[in-house]
C-alpha cells in the first residue's frame, strides 16, 4: 500500500495560490475606499481541488493538537468549502450557518446536528478585523455551542487577533499575510520594492475596527451613559427603565410572542434575569384571565424588569382611554409602557395621557417600524420627534429603527429608543420583517434597546440565547458610550 502525500510545504501552498492568481499585486481599492497594493481572493481555491484538499490538511495541523473540538463550521461563504474538506478528511463532523435566516420552514440559523455545549472550531479564510468570524461565532453561542478557537489560512494581521481574543477566541493563522510577502519575495515573485510597499501598508493599517464595512460608512455616534439619561427623564416609568439597564448590564427587551398566556409566564419566569423589558401582544393569548396582568406584574417585580404592552393604539383621543383602561385586557392596570402611531394626531397622546399620567405610565411613539415598505418615514418620523417633545412628561422614547440618520440623530438624551427587528444575523422573514444584529442596531443605529422575539423564543434553550443577546447589547452600547 502507498504511504500518503507528504504534507506540503508552506512555501509551496503560497506559490500555488501565487500561480492561480488568489494573490495579486497591484493597486487596489478596497471595499472601504482605502487603496492597497496587495489584494487576495481565495474563492479561486475551488477551481483546483488539489490545493483546496492540501490546504484543509495544513489547516487542520496549525490548529494545536490539545485544542479540542467536536465540529467545525465555515464562515459563509468562501470558507463552506474549505470546512467541508477539513471535515473530510478528519472525520469531524461539520454545521453551517446560515447567512440569511429565513422564517418560513424551521428559522434555523445553524443547521447540522449538534450537542449544547459541543465545541465548533470555525474556519475562515482570511481574517483582516475579525468581524466576519465573531459574526458566525454569535449564532453558534446562541445555540449552546461552545466557541473559542478559530483557524484561518492568511491573518491579514489588522487588529482580528486582538478583536477576536476580546470575544474570547484565540486565533490560529497558517500564515500572516507579512510571511507570506516574504515568501513570494525569496521566490522572486515580488519585487524588494513590492514587499516594501505592502509592509509600509501593513504598518499603516494595523487595527481595523470591528464590524469593519459599517464603520467605514457611519459618523460616530457619541451618548451619554445610560446612568446619566435616568436623571434626566421626567417620567418615573422611562427613569425606572433606565435604571434598570443600568442594574442589569441589559438593553434587551423580549418579545414574548408565545401562543399561551401560560407559555409567557413560564418563559418570563426563564428570561426575566437576563432583559429590562418585557414586550407583550396580550391579544394573541387564547388563556388569558383577569389575573393575567397581576401574575405578570410578579414575575416582573421579582426579576427586575418592565412591561411594554406592545398595543399599538391609533384612534382618537377619546377611543383610546377607554381601549387603554376597559375591556377584557385591562392594559392600564398591568402595562408599565404602552405605544402608539400618530396617524390620527397629538389626540392620541392626550387620550393615553389621561389615563396612564395619574398611575405614572409611559407612552412610547412610533417614529419608524421594522418591516419593508412601511410608510413611518420622514415627515411622519419628524412629527413622531415634535409630538414627543411636547410631553416630556409621558412620552418616554420611541419605536426606530435607524434613529443616527434622524436629522436630529437619536436626540433628546432623555428619551429612549426601542427597535424590534433584531437577530443574530441580517435577514427577514416571509411576511416582511427585516432584521439587523444587535450591535449594528445599538452601535451603528443608535437605537437603546434591542426588541428581539423569534431569536429567543424559537431558540433551543431561550435563557441561554437571550444572555447572548444582552452581552451582545450592552457590548455594543459601550462602544460609543461617552
Ligand atoms: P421578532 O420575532 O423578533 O420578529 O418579533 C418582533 C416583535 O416586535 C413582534 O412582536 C412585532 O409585533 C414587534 N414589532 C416589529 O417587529 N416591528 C415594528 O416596527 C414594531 C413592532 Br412597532
Amino acid at each position: 500500500m502507498s504511504s500518503p502525500p507528504p504534507p506540503p510545504t508552506m512555501e509551496s501552498l503560497i506559490l500555488q495560490l501565487h500561480d492561480i492568481a488568489a494573490v495579486k499585486f497591484g493597486n487596489f481599492k478596497l471595499k472601504s475606499g482605502i487603496s492597497s497594493p496587495i489584494y487576495i481572493d481565495l474563492r479561486l481555491i475551488v477551481s483546483y481541488p488539489s490545493l483546496l484538499r492540501q490546504i484543509s490538511q495544513t489547516l487542520i495541523a496549525a490548529v494545536p493538537s490539545a485544542t479540542p473540538y467536536d465540529v467545525v463550521c465555515g464562515v459563509p461563504y468562501t470558507a463552506l468549502p474549505i470546512a467541508t474538506c477539513i471535515s473530510m478528511s478528519s472525520g469531524i463532523p461539520m454545521l453551517m450557518r446560515r447567512k440569511e435566516v429565513k422564517d418560513y420552514g424551521t428559522a434555523k440559523a445553524i443547521e447540522g446536528a449538534f450537542e449544547q455545549n459541543q465545541v465548533c472550531l470555525i474556519v475562515e479564510d482570511l481574517v483582516t478585523s475579525g468581524a466576519s468570524v465573531l459574526e458566525t461565532a454569535a449564532p453558534l453561542r446562541a445555540a449552546g455551542l461552545k466557541v473559542t478557537d478559530a483557524v484561518v489560512m492568511i491573518d491579514r494581521e489588522q487588529g482580528g487577533r486582538e478583536n477576536l481574543s476580546e470575544n474570547g477566541i484565540k486565533l490560529h493563522a497558517m500564515v500572516k499575510l507579512s510571511e507570506m510577502v516574504r515568501i513570494l519575495k525569496e521566490k522572486g515573485r515580488v519585487s524588494e520594492e513590492t514587499e516594501k510597499m505592502v509592509m509600509k501598508f501593513l504598518e499603516d493599517n494595523r487595527k481595523v475596527s470591528v464590524p469593519l464595512p459599517a464603520a467605514a460608512e457611519k459618523k460616530p455616534i457619541v451618548r451619554l451613559p445610560y446612568g446619566e439619561r435616568a436623571k434626566l427623564a421626567k417620567n418615573p416609568t422611562g427613569k425606572k427603565l433606565f435604571e434598570i439597564m443600568v442594574q442589569k448590564e441589559s438593553n434587551l427587551c423580549l418579545a414574548a410572542d408565545v401562543s399561551t398566556a401560560a407559555e409567557l409566564l413560564d418563559i418570563a419566569e426563564k428570561v426575566g434575569p437576563e432583559i429590562c423589558m418585557l414586550k407583550t401582544h396580550v391579544d394573541i393569548l387564547p388563556d388569558f384571565t383577569p389575573d393575567f396582568g397581576s401574575k405578570l406584574r410578579l414575575i416582573a417585580e421579582k426579576h427586575n424588569f418592565v412591561i411594554f404592552e406592545d398595543r399599538k393604539f391609533a384612534d382618537i383621543g377619546n377611543t383610546v382611554t377607554m381601549q387603554y383602561a376597559g375591556g377584557i385586557f385591562r392594559i392600564l392596570e398591568w402595562a408599565d409602557i404602552v405605544n402608539a402611531h400618530i396617524i390620527s394626531g397629538p389626540g392620541i397622546v392626550d387620550g393615553l395621557k389621561l389615563k396612564g399620567l395619574p398611575r405614572g405610565r409611559g407612552l412610547l411613539l412610533l417614529a419608524e417600524m421594522s418591516s419593508s415598505g412601511n410608510l413611518a418615514t420622514g415627515a411622519y418620523t419628524a412629527a413622531a420627534l415634535k409630538i414627543a417633545e411636547e410631553h416630556p412628561d409621558f412620552v418616554i422614547g420611541f419605536i426606530s429603527v435607524n434613529p443616527a440618520s434622524w436629522p436630529t440623530g437619536p436626540g433628546n438624551p432623555s428619551l429612549i429608543h426601542a427597535t424590534p427587528g433584531v437577530q443574530m444575523v441580517k435577514g427577514g422573514d416571509a411576511l416582511g420583517q427585516q432584521y439587523n444584529t444587535p450591535s449594528f442596531v445599538i452601535s451603528d443605529r443608535g437605537s437603546d434597546i434591542i426588541i428581539v422575539g423569534r431569536g429567543i423564543i424559537k431558540a433551543t434553550n431561550p435563557a441561554e440565547a437571550a444572555r447572548e443577546y444582552r452581552l451582545q447589547g450592552w457590548d455594543a452600547y459601550l462602544v460609543n458610550c461617552n
